[in-house]
């Protein structure tokens, strides 16, 4: 796959956990990488970087956030479960503020950082594929929900592009046994997010983010157009995962594709 490095690609979530990651493995796909968030980032931008501070739930701010880049990773946001009223802003109006900017602008390629929060209640001995009803198992899933079908409706309407990765669990290792399931390494997630980038005629693609792990969940059927081919697995992490106390076999954690998120709430 040829990855042409494009001009000015556009990292929103960038003082994250996954956008500290992506800074370091974003470099050489863009000649200036523009970082963002509402938190304070270190270090400071560095050569070919430019950081831009910017509330999401701010229209007229992303609106100059967004102009001049080529393409964006839309990462920030709330990134786990809260009440309905605090992801109304960073999540709703803010993957909003993201496509109606992009219109304007005339961006035609976002990767939209989703969840498997999406079908959280999906049950752990069920195979779902992208086609699969959505069953939002939070209020944080259902604004990953919205962000799915804002990516559908402006490339119906408008022609731009979306790959709406359902990320599983990403982080350095699984820290439990259902992340043994839902892992996405970070070398195959910078490979789903290069695949992302580079495919040709991506319409909105929903993609399942998880690495060659033993137990599968999700099928990538309707994504196979990605070419995105898993490299890493769980198994080596499996004895240590498995050396934590066990929790029961009726607890969430243990039953749910979502895990805990199908229990949290209610907020007042
Ligand atoms: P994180 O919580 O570490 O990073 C999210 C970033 O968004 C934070 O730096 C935060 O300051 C920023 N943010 C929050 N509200 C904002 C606002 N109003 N305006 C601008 N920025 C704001 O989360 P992480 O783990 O890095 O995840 C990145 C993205 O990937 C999130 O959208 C998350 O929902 C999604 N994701 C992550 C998964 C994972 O396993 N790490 C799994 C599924 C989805
Ligand atoms: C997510 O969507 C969250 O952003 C992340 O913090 C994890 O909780 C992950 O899902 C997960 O399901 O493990």
């Amino acid at each position: 796959m040829t990855t042409t490095p494009f001009n000015r690609l556009l990292l929103t979530g960038a003082a994250g956990g996954l956008g500290k990651v992506l800074r370091e493995r974003l470099k050489g796909y863009a000649e200036v990488l523009r970082l963002s968030d509402i938190a304070p980032m270190a270090p400071a931008a560095g050569p070919h970087e430019e950081v831009v501070t910017c509330d999401l739930a701010d229209k007229a701010a992303v609106h100059a956030l967004v102009e001049g880049v080529d393409a964006i990773l839309h990462f920030g946001g709330v990134s786990t479960e809260h009440s309905f009223e605090d992801i109304l802003g960073p999540n709703i109006c803010g993957v909003f503020h993201i496509y109606e900017a992009a219109r304007q602008h005339g961006v035609k390629r976002i990767i939209f950082a989703s969840s498997n929060h999406v079908i959280g209640f999906y049950r752990q001995d069920e195979q779902i594929d992208a086609h699969a009803l959505r069953r939002p198992d939070s209020y944080y899933g259902l604004s990953k929900s919205y962000g799915e079908d804002m990516a559908s409706f402006y490339f119906d309407r408008y022609g731009i592009e979306t790959v709406s990765i359902r990320i599983g669990s990403s982080f350095p290792e699984p820290q439990n046994r259902r992340m043994l399931a839902s892992w996405l390494s970070y070398d195959d997630l910078t490979q789903l997010i290069e695949r992302s980038l580079y495919t040709a005629d991506v319409g909105h693609t929903v993609v399942y983010g998880a690495s060659a792990n033993l137990t599968q969940w999700w099928d990538n059927r309707y994504a196979a157009h990605l070419g995105f081919a898993p490299k890493d697995s769980s198994e080596r992490f499996r004895p240590a995962v498995e050396a934590q106390p066990a929790p029961a076999a009726d607890d969430p954690s243990m039953v749910y594709q979502g895990g805990a998120f199908v229990a949290a709430g209610p907020f007042n």
